[in-house]
C-alpha cells in the first residue's frame, strides 16, 4: 500500500480507479477490524483504490450524509476517480465474489447483513454501502447535509434516485453478504429529530441540498498507512 491508503495491482491494469469514503466518528475497533479484513479482499479483486475515512471531529451531532458528500467532494480534489463506494464502517463483505466496481446504475451493496438476519429490513431500504460513478452522484447532487443524527439521510437519497428515474439495482443475497459488528447506540448520534418531516421534502431539497450547498471546514488531512484521514468541523447553524 502506498502512504494514503492506495492501491494499484502489479500484475494487470484496473479497469477503475475506486475511492473508498468511510463516515467516521470515534469507532477506532470497528475501523482496524474493516481495514484487516477489507484492504486483502480489495487485492484479490485486483482492484486500483484510495480508501479515505471522513471524521466528524467537532462536537456537533453527528452527519452521516454530510460526511459522505465531503469524501466525495475531497477524492476529487486529489484524483479522477470512476467509481465511490460509500461504506459503513461496522459491516464486513463475506464473500470475495462481491466485486467492488461500479455499473451502469447505482448500486445498494448491503442487501443480505447480518444485523437484519441476511435480509432486507424493508424493500426501499437503501443503507450502509452504495456504489456510483461521479456522474449519477452529480445528477443527484449527492446525499442531504440536513439530516443530523441517525436516520433518513439514505432514505432521502434513494427518494433523489427514484425521482431522476435513475434508480439503484443490488446483487444476490448470496453474493451481496455482509456480517456486522455490534456495537451500542453512539452518544453523539441520537435518532435525528426531524428526520421524517425533512423526508417529505427530499424530492423537492434535492436541488437545493447537497454538494452544491456543502459547507465545511477542513482540520487535517492525514496520509496514514492504509488510509487517508481527513477530519473535519461543521456548523449547524450556517
Ligand atoms: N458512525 C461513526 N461514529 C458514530 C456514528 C456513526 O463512525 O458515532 C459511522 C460508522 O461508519 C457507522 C455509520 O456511521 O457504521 C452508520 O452509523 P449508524 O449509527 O447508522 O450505525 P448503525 O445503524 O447503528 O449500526 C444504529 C444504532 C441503532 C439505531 C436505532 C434506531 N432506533
Ligand atoms: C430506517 C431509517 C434508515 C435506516 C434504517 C435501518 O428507519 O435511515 O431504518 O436502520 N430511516 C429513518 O429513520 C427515516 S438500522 O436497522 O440499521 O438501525 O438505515
Amino acid at each position: 500500500m502506498a502512504p494514503g491508503g492506495h492501491f494499484t495491482p502489479t500484475d494487470c491494469k484496473a479497469t477503475q480507479k475506486l475511492a473508498i469514503i468511510i463516515p467516521y466518528r470515534d469507532r477506532q475497533k470497528h475501523l482496524l477490524n474493516f481495514l484487516n479484513h477489507f484492504i486483502p479482499v480489495l487485492k484479490r479483486q485486483k482492484l486500483e483504490f484510495t480508501i479515505y475515512v471522513i471524521e466528524q471531529g467537532d462536537n456537533e451531532t453527528f452527519n452521516r450524509g454530510l460526511l459522505l458528500n465531503v469524501g466525495f467532494t475531497e477524492a476529487l480534489k486529489q484524483d479522477s476517480y470512476d467509481c465511490f463506494i460509500l461504506h459503513d464502517v461496522d459491516t464486513y463483505l463475506l464473500n470475495d465474489k462481491n466485486i467492488y466496481r461500479c455499473g451502469d446504475k447505482p448500486l445498494h451493496l448491503a442487501v443480505a447483513v447480518e444485523k437484519y438476519g441476511f435480509r432486507l429490513p424493508y424493500t426501499t431500504y437503501y443503507g450502509a454501502i452504495t456504489a456510483f460513478n461521479r456522474k449519477h452522484y452529480e445528477m443527484i447532487n449527492g446525499f442531504p447535509n440536513v439530516y443530523f443524527g441517525w436516520g433518513g439521510e439514505d432514505d432521502d437519497q434513494g427518494i433523489r434516485l427514484h425521482t431522476k428515474g435513475l434508480n439503484f439495482v443490488r446483487r444476490s443475497p448470496q453474493i451481496a453478504r455482509y456480517a456486522s459488528a455490534k456495537h451500542n447506540r453512539d452518544p453523539t448520534n441520537p435518532d435525528g429529530k426531524d428526520r421524517f418531516g425533512l423526508l417529505r421534502s427530499a424530492a423537492k431539497r434535492m436541488a437545493y441540498d447537497g454538494l452544491n450547498s456543502l459547507i465545511y471546514n477542513v482540520t487535517s488531512i492525514e496520509l496514514k498507512k492504509l488510509y487517508t484521514l481527513i477530519t473535519i468541523t461543521v456548523d449547524r447553524n450556517l
